[in-house]
Parts: C-alpha cells; structure tokens; sequence
C-alpha cells in the first residue's frame, strides 16, 4: 500500500519561483510536478525544476560533513568534529588578523534562501568581514549601482511593467530560456506574446538571434555598444522633441547632463560601433516615444560588458524621459512584500562606496566587492590579507574569471569551507564540505528579487522533506559556530539593519531565527496586518492559509516615486559625477579605439548564452537534463568559421588575451559575423559522475581577473563582449 503523501510548495532554482507540487513516501521525494493551482505559475514549470528530483536523490550528493585529509582525499566526520575544528582555526584566524582576514563568497542560489542569505550576513558583519563577493560583480552590482544613483536606493529593481505595456525595448535578456530575471514573472513567454497580441511590441536587441528575439522583433547588436546605442536613442528623442517634458520636470533633476551627452552621439555615429543602422535607431526612438505606453529592460546582457553601470542606468533614463516611468504600462518600482531591503536603504546599509577594495580599489556595493579580485586578495600579503573563505552555495572556479588563478589562490588559504549539496570545482579544494539542505528541505520566504513582480504575490512555504543524511539548514551552523567561537550573533554594537527587530524578538524572550525576524518583517510590511491594526493583512499564518499563495493585487503599484526615491528632495538624479565621469572615460574610448572599437589581433566578440537544460555550472549531473546527450558548444557564424577553418561539429580554439580554450563548434547564423557564443558552467572535475563525464570546457578561462578589465563603477567582471579569435581545434 502507498504511504505516499503530496505537498504544496515552489521552485527556487531560478527567479519565477513556479508552483511545485512534491509527492513524498517513506521520507523519500517520488516527483516533483508543476502545481495547476498557483495563480501565477498556473501549471507551468520547466524541465529544470521538474528533474530537481534527481539533483535531490542524486547519489553523488554530500550528505555528511566532509573533511580533507592529508593525502587531498575527502573524508566523513561528525558535525561536531568539524564545527569544533572549524571554530578554532577561524577563531585563530580572527583573533590574530580581525575581519580583514575573513571572508565570504555567496553564491547564486542563496539568492532563493532568505536564511542562509541573512544569516551569513550576520555572521560576517559580527565578524566585522572586509571581503564580502557574490555572484553580483557577475550579474546584477552594476543594476545596483544604477539605483543607488539615479534613486538612492541601491536594491530597487525598476521592472516592466508587462501586463499593461504597450512596448517592450529589451537589451540584453533572453526570457524564453531564463525565464525572467530581476522580474517575477512565471509565465513571462506568454507575458511578452500576449503584447503582440493586443497590438503592443517587444523589440529585443541582442547580438544573437535568441530564441526570444525569434518570437518577436529582433535588432542585431555589437556585443558591448549597448550604451553607444542607448546615447543614440536618447539623441533622437531630445533632438527630435520626444521628450515628456512634463514628467521629466516633476520626477528628475539634472537632465542637461544627458542632453549633452546624447548630442555627441547621433545614430549616424554609432553605427559602426553598434552595427544598427541610424534610420532603425530613429525609427525605434520615434515608436518608443509615442508608444501610448513604453518600457526599457535590460538583464545580464546589459550588465557584463565594459559600461554595465552606465548602460543599466541609461536603460531607466530612456523610461523616464518619455514620461515611462512609474506609471502604468511604463517601468516601475519594486516593493517588497517583506519590506527586508526597503528597511535595509532606510537604515543607510545599503552602501555604495562606503569602502574600497585593497586590490584594484573598487568602491563596495553593499559592502560587496568584485569576485574578480579574490584571488589576488589571497595571494597578496599584507594588512587585510584574506585567509579564511566560507563559500556557501557557490562555484566561483567555474563562473569567475579566471577560475585556475582562483584554484591556485584557494591552495594558500588557511581555512576554505563550504556549504553545498555537492562537491563542485571550488569546494574539491576546501578544508571542509558541509552539507546544505535542498530547497524542499527548508522552508523559505520570498525576499530579495520577488519585490519586483507585475501581480504582487505571497507565497510562503514550509519544508517538504526531512534533510537527508545529516545535512542541516546553513543558518544554524553559522550560529553554532558563532557560538563555538565564544560569541553570538547580536552582540557587541550595531551590527546591521535587522538588529532592531532581532533584539525586540529578543526582550520577549523569544528566539531568534529567521523564520521570525520574516514573519515580524512581513507584518510590518506593505501588505501586513500590522499586528492586528488591519484586517485581513498578511501574517504569520498566511502562508499556511494559502499554500498557493496570494495574488495582493490585479497590478504593481504606481505614483510611488516619492516613496521610493531615498535622494534630497524625492527626484530622480539624472547627472550624478559617476556618470559624468563615466560619459568622459566613453568619449575617451570612442575617441582612442578604432571606429568600432576592435582588436585587430582578436577580431572576435565572446558573449554567454544561457540553455534551458543549464543552471549555471550545477544541474549537469541530472540524467534526465543530460539525455541527447548533451555537449557545451561554440555558436560560430559560418564566416568566421569559414575564416578559422572550422566545421560544425568539430573543435575551435579560442583565444583571448588570458587564456584559450578547446570547445565544439555549432556553425549558425543566430550570432552574427564577428560575435562568438559560448556558455558558461561547463569543465567538470567535481565530484559528479555523470557531469564530469560530459564535455565542455571552463569559458572564463578566457576572462581576465586583472582590476583594470572590470567596469569601473561597480566591478562587473568583462564577460560580455570579450576579444577573442578562432583556430581550428587540435
Ligand atoms: N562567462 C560567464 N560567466 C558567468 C555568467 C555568464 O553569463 N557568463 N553568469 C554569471 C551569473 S549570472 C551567475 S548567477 C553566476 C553563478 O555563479 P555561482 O553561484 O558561483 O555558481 P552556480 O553554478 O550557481 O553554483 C552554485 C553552487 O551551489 C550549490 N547549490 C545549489 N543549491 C543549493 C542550496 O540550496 N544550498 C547550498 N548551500 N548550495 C546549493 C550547487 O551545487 C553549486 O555548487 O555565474 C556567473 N558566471
Ligand atoms: N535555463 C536557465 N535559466 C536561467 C539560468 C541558467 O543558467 N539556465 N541562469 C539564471 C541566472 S543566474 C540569471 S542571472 C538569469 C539571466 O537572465 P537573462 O539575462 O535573461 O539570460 P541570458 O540568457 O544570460 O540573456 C542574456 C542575453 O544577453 C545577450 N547579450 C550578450 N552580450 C550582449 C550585449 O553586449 N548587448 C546586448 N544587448 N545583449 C547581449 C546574450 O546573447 C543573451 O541572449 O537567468 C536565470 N535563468
Ligand atoms: S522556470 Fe524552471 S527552474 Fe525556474 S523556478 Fe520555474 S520550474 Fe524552477
Ligand atoms: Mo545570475
């Protein structure tokens, strides 16, 4: 007879957050299915959370703490063994170096574990860490700083508006296959096509021919120029009196700065830059500006290429001018329906260049640094030499640049662990394993990136299976190592923005865990019951009465400028001196590179690509999303492979100027002449079976880790738009 049970509870592989129904006998996850009642999700998941089931019953998961031993082999020991071990040598470390000694790498998928997120955050503030990095410098810092200057608000996350939009200008994103990011919108495929369908537009501006930009119209750009093509729309719209000069009065200050620049950059320059002809970089300024309504988007191909602060920025700028932003069908504001980032920004914890960095002295997001610079961080001696590294959910040998100087640099470290559910590139070299609980194996709330969702939503779920083995919830250990250090994670001064609430759980002599510091938060927020003073508000039995979840409202909110804009007198800044200064070093460029900014020795531009059946460098171990079976290749334009002497099906080399790696080549015109289309994640030496058996390469090889490759305002690693060429393969 079957003892088989089913759960209500969602995805958090990646940002949608799709409805999963798990079916659960024995302790045991059977299958996960997508859930037909979640109001947004409404039945759909993708092949990535379906096979979620195998990464959950992979055999090749760490279930017990690992630890090295002298030979490099990995051995099991109790927790209390390696937590007892651990908490000497970083106390050691502490004691003789201080924070300036410690630090943390927090890799993509904490981004969807609001425990493991804050509790780490906690412990290396009380720390008093100097070396914070994140997938951030090779995602999303540059959207940050973006923020940070035009509203003074580092984590407002501007977003389309796409239910009631009548045009969408994308730079940069491919949703059909990530499914939306720095958006909540589950089935954003059918989103974008049902634009087209009441007669509205998505234009998709991306060097690839992407399998968004083949649903819809599609504008061919040279990797990297998006900012040569954003001036040159705005020149149009200020020289062509598109402006919405009513909106631009009432919402910004400091717009002469733009129109200035913008003149030095008419669509008839650009071109050889970007490869957009002028008449369609008019045409598209015209439509945009007379759309009845019109938004601006742009995501990781926005933010990886040598201007990503200031492309991201100008994407907003061109919503505002043209009277888009915050307003319906335009770009607007994110809010959290557990206010965690809103109350950080008011508590001034969201910084940005509060500190620099030892190496490269890059200015902080957030008290982030670039993870470019970790290694040198390492090696280099010195005051504020990093010696011990906890990585929690990360892989940064494979999505770093650079990754063999990183593995080099992890050799030297004192203490190196890591919490994961799998031995990957990096933790292979760590003292210490620790097994993390899978997303069914905690409960969680929605922080962090689900504040910027057209229909706002709440959806809390409990955990769905006991952990497996002896792995544990990260926040836990970091708390049980705090206290094995003989400290505690509130004590000893103002620790940071969720101090407050955590000393009030406190005096009620209540413990304090994430769980509560949510549930607090949640009712305190937006949509809350504010403890009791509004009926029907959001609180800590919500989540139970809901399972789905709750739909908040038909539409995102508008008019919330005033709120939302933390600068002096609640305007927009459009001419802050980063961007000056930013606008003169593009000048700089435009004025000393060639017409069109290339190498002569490395022709080609590299650019990422994104597969469905990819979740960065961690699903390739699944049987189910390897079927084919599958290899990572090269997408080459059949002239330029032609040129290097390639074949579809053979091998390139491709070299850039740190490094060269062999991959298999896919001829096809979807990447035009000259632009290169490698994914990233691949080159598995982990303690995978099947992942390690496939080919693929580590693409960032051939990224550089040298500060004067990153973008200068927020430390984005050069991964778009790399100098490369083509040989044949050996
Ligand atoms: N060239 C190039 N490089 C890139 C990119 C690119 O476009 N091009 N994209 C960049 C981007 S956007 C990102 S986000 C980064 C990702 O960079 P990383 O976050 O460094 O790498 P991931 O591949 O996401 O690895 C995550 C690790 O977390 C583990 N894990 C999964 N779930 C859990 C969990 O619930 N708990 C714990 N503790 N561990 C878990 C996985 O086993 C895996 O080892 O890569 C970046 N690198
Ligand atoms: N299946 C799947 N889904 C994912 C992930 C995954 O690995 N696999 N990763 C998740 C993560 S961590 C993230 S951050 C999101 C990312 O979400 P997206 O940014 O929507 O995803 P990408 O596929 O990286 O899309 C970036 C696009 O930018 C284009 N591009 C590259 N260089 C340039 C340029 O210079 N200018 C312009 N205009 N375009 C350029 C690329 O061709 C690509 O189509 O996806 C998430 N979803
Ligand atoms: S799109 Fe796929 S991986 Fe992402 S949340 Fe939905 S089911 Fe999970
Ligand atoms: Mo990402």
């Amino acid at each position: 007879m079957s003892t088989a049970t089913t759960a209500v509870t969602y995805c958090r592989i990646c940002e949608p957050l799709c409805g999963l129904i798990a079916t659960v006998d024995d302790d045991r996850l059977v299958s996960l299915r997508p859930d037909p009642e979640h109001p947004l999700s409404k039945g759909n998941a993708c092949p990535k959370g379906i096979a979620f089931t195998e990464v959950q019953n992979d055999p090749d998961r760490v279930l017990h703490p690992l630890r090295r031993t002298a030979d490099g082999e990995f051995e099991q020991v109790s927790w209390d063994e390696a937590l007892t071990d651990i908490a000497v040598r970083l106390r050691k470390v502490w004691d003789e170096d201080g924070g300036s000694a410690v630090g943390h790498y927090l890799g993509n998928p904490s981004a969807f574990s609001y425990s493991a997120a804050l509790w780490s955050g906690l412990f290396l503030k009380r720390l008093g860490s100097t070396h914070q990095y994140t997938t951030g410098s090779q995602d999303i810092n540059s959207r940050f700083v973006a923020s940070k200057l035009l509203y003074g608000a580092a984590t407002q996350m501007p977003f389309p508006d796409l239910p009631r939009t009548d045009f969408v200008l994308m730079l940069g994103a491919n949703p059909h296959v990530s499914h939306g990011s720095a958006i909540r919108a589950p089935r954003i495929k059918h989103e974008l096509s049902a634009i087209t369908a009441r007669g509205g537009r998505v234009v998709v501006v991306d060097p690839r021919r992407t399998e968004t930009a083949k649903a819809h119209e599609h504008v061919r750009v040279r990797p990297d120029s998006d900012a040569w093509l954003l001036l040159s729309l705005l020149h149009v719209v200020f020289a062509e009196d598109l402006v919405d000069e009513a909106a631009v009065a009432a919402q910004s200050t400091g717009v002469d700065l733009l129109r200035a620049a913008a003149a030095g950059y008419p669509p008839e320059e650009t071109v050889v830059r970007t490869g957009v002809d002028a008449a369609t970089v008019r045409q598209l300024a015209r439509d945009f500006a007379t759309a009845p309504s019109a938004t601006a988007y742009g995501r990781t191909g926005a933010c990886l290429g040598r201007h990503g602060t200031l492309v991201s920025f100008l994407i907003d700028v061109l919503s505002l001018v043209t009277g888009n932003l915050d307003r319906p069908g335009g770009t607007v504001f994110s809010q959290g329906v557990i206010p965690l980032e809103e109350l950080a920004e008011r508590a001034g914890a969201m910084t940005y260049g509060a500190t620099h960095s030892r190496v490269g002295g890059f200015p902080d997001v957030m008290g982030i640094f670039p993870s470019g610079i970790m290694a040198e961080e390492i090696t280099r001696t010195g005051p504020g030499q990093l010696r011990a590294l906890i990585i929690t959910a990360g892989n940064p040998v494979l999505t770093v640049p650079d990754g063999e100087r990183l593995v080099e640099a992890l050799g030297r470290l004192d203490l190196l662990i890591s919490f994961d559910l799998y031995v990957n590139e990096t933790n292979k070299h760590a003292d210490y394993v620790l097994p993390a609980v899978t997303f069914l194996e905690r409960e969680d709330f929605p922080f962090a990136l689900t504040a910027a969702s057209p229909r706002p939503f709440f959806q809390a779920t409990e955990a769905v299976l006991k952990p497996y083995g002896e792995a544990r919830p990260e926040w836990e250990v970091f708390e049980e190592l705090m206290h094995r250090m003989g400290m505690a994670m509130t004590s000893g001064g103002p620790l940071s923005f969720v101090n407050r609430p955590l000393l009030a759980l406190e005096k009620r002599g209540l413990r304090l865990t994430p769980r509560r510091l949510m549930v607090t938060l949640l009712r305190t927020g937006p949509f809350g019951d504010r403890f009791g003073l509004r009926r029907g508000g959001l609180n800590g039995k919500t989540a139970t009465e809901h399972p789905h979840g709750v739909v908040l409202g038909e539409h995102a909110s508008t008019g919330l400028l005033p709120e939302v804009v933390l600068l002096p007198g609640k305007k927009v800044r459009l001419d802050p001196p980063e961007i000056a200064e930013e606008l003169a070093r593009l000048g700089e460029r435009h004025r000393l590179d060639g017409a069109d900014g290339s190498d002569p020795e490395f022709p080609i531009l590299l650019i990422g690509l994104r597969e469905i059946r990819s979740q960065n460098s961690w699903m390739h171990n699944s049987p189910t999303l390897m079927k084919g079976p599958r290899r990572q290749s090269a997408r080459v334009h059949p002239n330029d492979a032609a040129a290097a002497g390639v074949v579809d099906g053979g091998t390139v080399r491709i070299v850039s100027r740190h490094g060269s790696i062999e991959v298999a080549v896919t001829v096809t015109d979807d990447v035009g002449p000259g632009t290169v289309a490698v994914p990233h994640g691949w080159g598995h030496r982990g303690g995978w079976h099947l992942a390690n058996a496939s080919e693929g390469t580590n693409v960032n090889r051939l990224m550089s880790s040298d500060p004067a490759d990153f973008e200068t305002l927020a430390g984005m690693s050069l991964l778009n738009g790399v100098a490369v060429r083509l040989e044949p393969g050996s």
